[in-house]
């Protein structure tokens, strides 16, 4: 591995299909677009050392990623799940999975979709059943304040329906979900960190949604041949309501989001400044852009009534395109040209760079924000100065971390490797000091890595302890489970100079991204409070059935190890609601309810309400059972519903 870039010429090492890969990935990623990173790696890359970290090597400082029976994890991993639609929550650095929190698609143990509470925040028909049942979730961010999580909110989003979950995190559950109107293929997501003109604002209050493709605006069966009408936009949701705020009409297409510390920057690297509907037309360009938005100038825009609507939308569109912000003084948009199909934007933990990965090109490129908001002040002659690196540090780079201490971590996608660089060294070498090593370590990965993060890494908390590296292919990795491969998620402990691999786990497709964090900024509640459902049945003495002519209401309470009636009619033909809350007030002491033959099964904790609606369409005789071990008594937990024809 040391020769690094060239992989046709490494001497078979025994990881033969791993080069197979490798090559075949090149060629199908990338086709013409290669050409430039089979060149000669730059000095300073060859120069890295290679002595990987392997499992079997000590861990700095005494790290282990082995826990003790009954002892807790140091830090909370919050990931997003992939095409299951929800968010997994892990304990680091054991890699156990805590809980799932289900978001966008129905899920068998909570009752998501099943309960008329889920179904509302999912988005419902006019019939009252579920809009979408499908996701592809890929990033996952939380709240901040005072540059460092608060613990109030993550949010994940949906790529297929553009869609936006927020979850609580007092209580890990997902609260409101808002599609995104007029975009396609919403990707990238990132809350702001402070408002940009009130500084007492020191907390989220906006995240920015990326769009990744184009369309026709509005969408409706217009100028659907001509693509060069097509168009994305850059969204802006309110963290606290969930509606959006505004939106940016831009050139070319949004794909990572990142914001600064100062609140005054958002950006979203761009992969296609061609505007091309065909992926050879996307890679036709030698360079493309990351594109930085003036968070304040577009409010006062809004504020000024400068924009359009689009469709049925009422969310105001402002004109971000290249063409109608050229200058600076006035721009909204800044278009800063970053090299060919770039992957990935992230903010360094000292507040002063964006760093884009290559993709298509095996370099980083360093932006620094204090010149991206000079140029807006018209102190910058040219946009292309605030780049202050474009360093090459290995094939196919996709995703940046860092440790907090002046080093950002890279995936390559290509080389299946991470490779350490130092960002100060980075800034000297392209400023032409050729002695600058800023390659620090490089560490091969089980295989083909795309996101990376490190323990707190885009905060200004970042503690360089641990790093977690999703490898999209597993291969010989874990045991054959036939032709679909778990993926696998390594961890890797970067408290010294070198990188040392802890651990493998393998995970269901397709987490894509995550963020760790001290579990000491969570403060997670463990039982609710019966006041936070307002159709809460506080008393058993309120059970019964109540019949509003074919409407029949049905309240139950449960109490282990009973529920608070042990039977109940209902006729033929109603369309029953029945409200179930669960009065035990232990922690941990869960319920669930399931009625055989009418597809109910939900669970409740202690003190939380839910309800579902179903039409009792089958007479006879349905033993609704607790399906969540309770007590010594669960199997008895029943109530016979008695549906009369
Ligand atoms: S993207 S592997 Cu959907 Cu997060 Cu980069
Ligand atoms: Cu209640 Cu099992
Ligand atoms: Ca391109």
């Amino acid at each position: 591995m040391k020769e690094g870039l060239n992989k046709t010429s490494d001497p078979d090492t025994g990881m033969g299909r791993r080069r197979f890969l490798n090559s075949a990935a090149a060629a199908g990623l990338a086709g013409v677009g290669m050409a430039a990173c089979s060149e000669k790696p730059a000095t300073a890359v060859a120069g890295a050392s290679a002595a990987s970290g392997s499992a079997t090597a000590h861990a700095q400082g005494g790290s282990s990623v082995h826990l003790k029976p009954g002892e807790l994890d140091t830090y909370y991993g919050l990931w997003s799940g992939g095409h299951t639609g929800d968010m997994r929550v892990l304990g680091l650095p054991s890699g156990r999975e805590l809980t799932r929190i289900p978001c966008f698609v129905p899920d068998a143990l909570v009752g998501w979709g099943v309960t008329n509470e889920s179904k509302d925040v999912m988005g419902r028909k006019a019939d009252g059943s579920l809009r979408y049942t499908v996701a592809d979730t890929h990033h996952t961010h939380a709240s901040y304040k005072d540059g460092n999580y608060d613990g109030r909110y993550a949010w994940i989003n949906d790529k297929i329906n553009s869609r936006i979950a927020r979850i609580r995190l007092d209580y890990f559950v997902c609260d409101k979900i808002t599609e995104l109107p007029n975009v396609q293929g919403f990707h990238g997501i990132f809350p702001d960190k402070r408002d940009p003109v009130d500084p007492a604002i020191n907390y989220t209050t906006r995240v920015f949604c990326g769009a990744e493709f184009h369309i026709p605006l509005p969408n409706n069966g217009g100028d659907i041949d001509k693509i060069d009408k097509y168009r994305t936009l850059f969204s802006c949701v309110d963290a606290e309501s969930m509606e959006v705020r505004w939106q940016v009409l831009i050139d070319g297409n949004c794909d990572l989001t990142a914001t600064s510390y100062d609140g005054k920057l958002a950006a979203t690297n761009q992969y296609n400044v061609e505007n091309g509907a065909k992926y050879e037309d996307m890679m036709s360009a030698e360079r493309d852009a990351c594109l930085f938005f003036n968070v304040a100038r577009i409010e006062a825009a809004v504020k000024a009534g400068k924009f359009k609507t689009y469709g049925d939308s009422k969310v105001p569109v402002v004109d971000g395109t290249r063409a109608s912000n050229a200058d600076a003084k006035t721009a909204l948009t800044a278009y800063v040209s970053v090299p060919k199909n770039p992957h990935g934007v992230n903010a360094s933990p000292d507040g002063k760079y964006f760093i884009c990965a290559g993709k298509l090109s095996p370099t980083c490129t360093v932006i620094e924000l204090n010149k991206v908001l000079d140029w807006f002040d018209g102190k910058l002659e040219k946009l292309d100065q605030a780049i202050v690196a474009e360093v090459e540090v290995g094939l196919g780079p996709l995703h940046t971390a860092f440790d907090g201490r002046g080093n950002a971590y890279t995936t390559l996608f290509l080389d299946s490797a991470v490779v350490k660089w130092n960002v100060e060294a980075a800034i000297k070498f392209h400023a032409g000091d050729k002695n600058a090593k800023y390659v620090v370590d490089r560490l091969d990965l089980q295989y083909q890595p795309g996101h990376v993060n490190a323990s707190q890494s885009e905060t200004i908390a970042a503690d360089g302890k641990w790093l977690c590296v999703g490898c999209k292919f597993s291969k010989d990795r874990f045991l054959p489970v036939g032709p679909l491969h778990p993926e696998n998620e390594q961890l890797i402990d970067i408290s010294g100079e070198k990188m040392v691999l802890m651990a493998d786990h393998p995970v269901r497709g397709e987490p894509h991204d995550f963020i760790i964090f001290k579990r000491e900024l969570l403060h997670p509640k463990q039982v609710y409070a019966l006041d936070d459902f307002p159709n809460a049945i506080k008393d058993p003495k309120e059970s019964g059935v109540v019949r509003n002519g074919r409407k029949v209401t049905v309240k139950l309470t449960s109490q282990a190890p009973a529920f608070s009636m042990r039977e109940f009619t209902v006729k033929k033909g109603d369309e029953v609601t029945l409200i179930l809350t669960n009065l035990d007030k232990v922690e941990d002491l869960t319920h669930g309810f399931a009625i055989p033959k009418y597809n109910v099964n939900f669970i409740v904790n202690p003190q939380e309400t839910k309800s579902v609606t179903f039409i009792a369409d089958k007479p006879g005789v349905f033993w609704a059972y607790c399906t969540h071990f309770c007590h010594a008594l669960h199997l008895e937990m029943r109530s016979r519903m008695i549906v009369e024809a």
